[in-house]
This record gives C-alpha cells, structure tokens and sequence, in this order.
C-alpha cells in the first residue's frame, strides 16, 4: 500500500525535449545509447537519503520547515517509514541507485551499541526492499560529523576514546554497505581539520588518519568487500579547514600513506567551487593520477560562498564535467549521486521529485553534449595540435637529458621559441556550438 506522500505523482517518462509536463525526462532517456552505452550505465545515478528524506528544512535561523509524516526521527517506526516513502520515491524516478549515511537510515539512540542494532535492523528492512524494487546501494558512510561527540574530529580527534568510536562506527557502517552489496564506501571528514593551529598537532592528527584510512583497506579485504573505498575532498565547511582539502590535497596524502592503488576519489562539484576550482579541474586532477572514482552532483550559490548543495541546472557545467568524466573511460563502481537538497520553502512532495527530475535531465543533456564532442574529437584535435612538438625524437630526448647539455644545445642552435596562440576563446566557441 502506497502511503500517499506521493499521491498523484506517476511515474516519470521519458516523454522528449517538446514535452512540457514538469513532471517527465525530456533528455534523460535510460534506454538510449551513447557512445555504445546506455545512459543509465554512463550516469549511475543515485538519491542521497539525507538531503531527500533526512533534512527537516532548517537553517541557522529557523526551525524545520518540512513536517514530513516521518519527523521528528527518533524511533524505529518512523525510520521504517522513511525507508518506504525513499523506496516510493525511488519507484516514481527510476534511477538505479541511492547513499546513505548510518544516521539518515536508523534513529540515534547515544550509545554505540543501541546504534549499531537499529542499523543492522533497518538495513535488513532495506536489503528486502532493495530485492523488491532492484534499487542497488551505490554508496554508504558514516555520519561523523553531526553529533557532540565528533565536535574535535572522529579520527583525528585528540581523545583516543572518539578515534575508538570512529573505527567502531566505520565498521558497522561498512559491514552494512558490504550486507547491502553496495558498490563504493566513501568517506568525507568533515571534522578531520581544525578551528585554531593553537590547539592542534596537525602533524598527529594527519598520521592518526593515515593509520585509520589504513584501517578501513585493512578491514575491507579482510571481509571480502569488492567496493571501492573513496575519499571525499572538501576544503572547509563545517571545520576552518579539512585536512582533505581538494584532489590533489588528497592524493598527496594517499601517496605518503600508501594507499594510492587503495582509495579513489568521490569529487562534489560545489567542494571544488569553495576550494577555488572548477569541477572539471577536480575531476581532470583525478583521472590525471587514475583516482576518479565518483561524484556527487550539485551546484553551490554562485553568489553566497558556501556550500548550498542545490541541484545541478548548469548544462555548460555539467557537459564539461561529464567530458573528462568521459576521457577518463568513464565510471567502473562510481556513479552520479545528487548530493543536492530542495530550498525550505520547497515543502511539496512534487518539489523532491521536480527537483531530480531536473538534476537528472541536466546531466543527460551534459551527458549528450559531452559525447558530441568526443564524438567530433576537436577538443582532442587541438590537443594534439598543440603539444605536436613533442612528437619528435629530438624533442622527447630532452626529457631524458640533463641542463648542461640542453644549454648547449640551446646555445649551439641559437634557440629563440616563437610563440603561438593559446586559442583560448576559439575553443570555448567550440565548446558552446555543444552545450
Ligand atoms: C558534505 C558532504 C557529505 C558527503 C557524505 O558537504 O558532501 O554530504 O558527501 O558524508
Ligand atoms: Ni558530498
Ligand atoms: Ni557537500
């Protein structure tokens, strides 16, 4: 029996970019190929429970705005119900995937194992639904971040007692990603920094998160889980500053850990605005050191300067994104998860809907965009073009020569380079005969 949450909204349709019924695709076709596979298979998509379901509509200056039937979450009753209304949600749009943290499925009893019982007996109860609908686990975590006890850091927190905790919480909550067969773990510090360098060793700390992310690898192959391990970068926001500050921030410390062939990166679109990126240099950064792992799609206020989480509706955006998602031979267990949340004034159950409706259609069309161009292949083109010189023998022995000798050689043939055009803007009106 549906519960009525979503009475009167069907199933979405594909129904085509003439259709102007604001509750059907008009890009996003699962069915449709490109680049010889189907656009469900090159997006992945994925609802994050906790922007969907979990947020009540506060903010810093006011209360909850959402009454959902399911608020307050306090009790197994209402977790179950939640898990419902997701799973009706999850039947009207038709994407193939859903996140989750610990805290957004089970009510928070305050103690270890209270949780950890609620958590085994809510993921049973979404493991039977997941069979039912054949909605797939892209990725679980854990929320270390939202209460008291995480307020100095989970892992790097100077209280030996919260790191215990953390690694207690970070195997119950990939031992329930594991249950679920779930395709990734991922997580995000959002307390691993700091507020003031007056009351913390960052040098200990960073350590105690190597050993713990060491843990967790440790942990995985011991229990047999075949999902990649990701990372999630993000430069500030709740803490001053995250020790994961953008990709290649992480990467560094992969490396110096030994964990580079071990964990990968889920890269989120507005983390790489509010570290002073684009989200394609993120992504590029990634597949450059073959760590791209995954993403979570949104889009920050171009204007605010924090972390909005809106949904995606930048089509340039998006197409770019996808590009060198694509160049990159685009996702093995990674996928698109909206980790995007509808405005507090958006109260409406057909406001949840609309808005996934419009983040999925805007990346099928950045999707599309991004394989036309692969397809024409002149971004490539102009690559090759430019790096050209490099073809040679000559100029490929340079890198295996020294200073001396190039300087002599510089010298002897009295080098003096002529330089030629970037064609910046050339190439950005390529890019928009795409987008
Ligand atoms: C917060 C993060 C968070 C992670 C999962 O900014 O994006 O939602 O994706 O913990
Ligand atoms: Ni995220
Ligand atoms: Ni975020």
């Amino acid at each position: 029996m549906p519960s009525g949450f979503f009475e009167g909204i069907e199933k979405i349709r594909f129904e085509g970019v003439d259709s102007t019924n604001p509750l059907a695709f008009r890009h996003y076709n699962p069915d449709e190929v490109v680049l010889g596979k189907r656009m469900e298979d090159h997006l992945r998509f994925a609802v994050a429970w906790w922007h969907s379901f979990a947020w009540e509509g506060g903010d810093p200056f006011g209360g909850p705005t959402f009454e959902r039937p399911w608020h307050p979450q306090d009790d197994m009753g209402r977790a179950r119900m939640k898990a419902d209304i997701a799973f009706e949600m999850f039947e009207i749009l038709g994407q193939p995937y859903f996140c989750w943290h610990d805290v957004d499925i089970r009510p928070e009893q305050g103690n270890f194992a209270d949780n950890l019982r609620t958590l085994e007996e809510i993921t049973d109860y979404i493991g039977k639904k997941m069979t039912v609908s054949g909605t797939r686990l892209l990725w679980g975590t854990a929320n270390m971040f939202s209460h008291r006890r995480w307020m100095a850091g989970a892992s790097t927190n100077p209280d030996p007692d919260v790191f215990a905790y953390a690694a207690a919480t970070v195997k119950s909550c990939i031992d329930a990603t594991h249950k679920l067969g779930g395709e990734n773990y991922v997580l995000w510090g959002g307390r691993e920094g700091y507020e003031t360098l007056l009351n913390t060793d960052m040098k200990t700390e960073l350590d105690h998160m190597g050993r713990f992310l060491n843990m967790v690898v440790e942990y995985k192959h011991k229990i047999g889980f075949k999902g990649t391990i990701l990372v999630e970068p993000k430069p500030q926001e709740p803490s001053k500053h995250q020790y994961d500050y953008d990709a290649a921030t992480c990467i560094g410390f992969l490396r110096k850990y030994g964990l580079e062939n071990e964990v990968r990166l889920n890269l989120e679109q507005g983390h790489a605005i509010l570290a002073g990126h684009s989200f394609e240099h993120e992504i590029a950064v990634a597949a450059a050191e073959g760590m791209l792992g995954s993403v979570d799609m949104n889009r920050n206020d171009y204007q605010s300067g924090w972390d909005t989480d809106q949904f995606p509706n930048n089509t340039p955006e998006v197409a770019l994104a996808y590009y060198y998602i694509l160049k990159a031979g685009g996702f093995t267990t990674g996928g698109t998860n909206f980790d995007a949340k509808i405005r507090r004034q958006s109260i409406d159950a057909a406001d949840l809907v609309a808005a996934h409706i419009g983040g999925m259609d805007v990346c099928a069309r950045g999707l599309k965009a991004a394989a036309a161009m692969i397809e024409d292949g002149g971004l490539e083109r102009a690559l090759s073009e430019r790096y050209s010189g490099w073809d040679t023998p000559q100029a490929k022995s340079l890198l295996d020569s020294n200073l001396d000798d190039i300087s002599a050689r510089v010298l002897r043939e009295g080098l003096n380079p002529v330089p030629c055009s970037g064609r910046q803007e050339i190439l950005e009106n390529y890019v928009n005969r795409f987008v």
